[in-house]
């Protein structure tokens, strides 16, 4: 039989999707990597390959465009994020597994050969270890997203023990780039802060100044995301999801480094109900057993990640 050539990426109009399809398209061609969503694309990821319009709940479109594409793996980043998920208890449930499900399911009817699924820091609850938080401890989510993740993570652990399925995954931590924005999240001030600093306006935080949180600078997801679908099937002794860490700050220091570069930034702090959200997360992360299951390292830090989106950022504004 053919080898699957296709790769659907659904949630691909999202803050990880819109620069994981440019990744996934210069690895393994423009034309086999199908951006799918609810809403439209990115100009760039619209020009680049193709785009089809897809609402992940609908299974016999789903399945149509597995066919149709000839596809081999699928990205599924579709899912309501942790301040969304309060508002929408029962559609974020419903979303965050039962599409998971789904897909889980083509893989095991064969149709599918691999899966990525993001997890989050959000599986953590309040009587995790705060401080490096190893892979394997107390989790007990207090957060419909974080129920919902880790319903999935235990999901994805049974169809590889039980059907085989090749479902890989991550818990990202909160993740900071210039191209998406993004989308109702706890983390998302980290990147709503950038877009004020460089705008010249005050920014007003709904998080408290000394709430420390694990992070990651996009390129260094993407990265990570493409080395653990890479990796060789044996090297993959998680199936339930790595743990990935690059660097954790508050929101007082992301704003001191960014004054390194806008000195008279200004910034204040309303914390709304995402402090409770926030207050139940890790604040660092151990990710040793990527590290030594598939060689995982961050490369950027707090000031190489700053400089970084205050490059791009204000070479987009001018
Ligand atoms: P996002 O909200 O920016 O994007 C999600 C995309 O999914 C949106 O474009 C949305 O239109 C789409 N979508 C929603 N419902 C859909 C449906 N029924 N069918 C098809 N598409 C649908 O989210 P993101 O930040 O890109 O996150 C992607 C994944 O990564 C999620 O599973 C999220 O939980 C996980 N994650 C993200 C972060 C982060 O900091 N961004 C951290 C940890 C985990
Ligand atoms: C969120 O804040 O909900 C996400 C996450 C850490 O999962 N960024």
């Amino acid at each position: 039989m053919a080898a699957k050539t296709g790769v659907l990426v659904i949630g691909a109009s999202g803050q990880i999707g819109t620069e994981l399809v440019l990744a996934l398209r210069e690895q393994y061609g423009n034309q086999n990597v199908v951006a799918a969503d609810l809403k439209t694309a990115s100009e760039e990821v619209k020009e680049s390959g193709p785009f089809e319009l897809l609402d992940v709940m609908d299974r016999d479109r789903l399945h149509q465009l597995v066919v149709q594409y000839n596809v081999g793996q699928v990205y599924l980043l579709a899912a309501l994020l942790s301040a969304t998920a309060e508002q929408k208890v029962m559609p974020a449930w419903n979303l965050n597994t039962y599409g998971l499900f789904y897909v889980l399911e083509l893989a095991r009817e064969g149709l599918i050969d691999k899966i990525y699924w993001p997890s989050s820091i959000a599986v953590f609850g309040p009587n995790t270890p705060k401080l490096n938080t190893p892979q394997s401890t107390i989790a007990e989510p207090s957060t419909v997203y974080g129920i919902s993740k880790l319903a999935g993570e235990r999901w994805c652990a049974y169809y590889h023990k039980r059907y085989g399925v090749d479902v890989r995954s991550l818990r990202y931590p909160g993740l900071i780039g210039y191209k998406g924005k993004p989308g109702g999240g706890t983390t998302d001030y980290a990147v709503d802060i950038f877009h004020k600093a460089v705008s010249g306006q005050a920014y007003e935080c709904f998080l408290s100044k000394r709430t420390r949180l694990p992070m990651m600078y996009m390129p260094d997801a993407i990265r990570a995301t493409m080395s653990l679908m890479e990796a060789p099937e044996e090297q993959i002794k998680i199936r339930s999801s790595y743990n990935v860490a690059a660097f954790s700050f508050t929101p007082e220091e992301l704003a001191i480094e960014i004054r390194n570069h806008i000195p008279g930034f200004s910034v204040t702090y309303k914390p709304d109900f995402r402090q409770e959200i926030a207050d139940g997360w890790p604040s660092s992360l151990d990710d040793s057993v990527a590290a030594a299951d598939w060689g995982w390292k961050n490369e950027f830090t707090l000031e190489t990640m700053t400089s970084d989106m205050l490059y791009h950022l204000s070479a987009m504004a001018t």
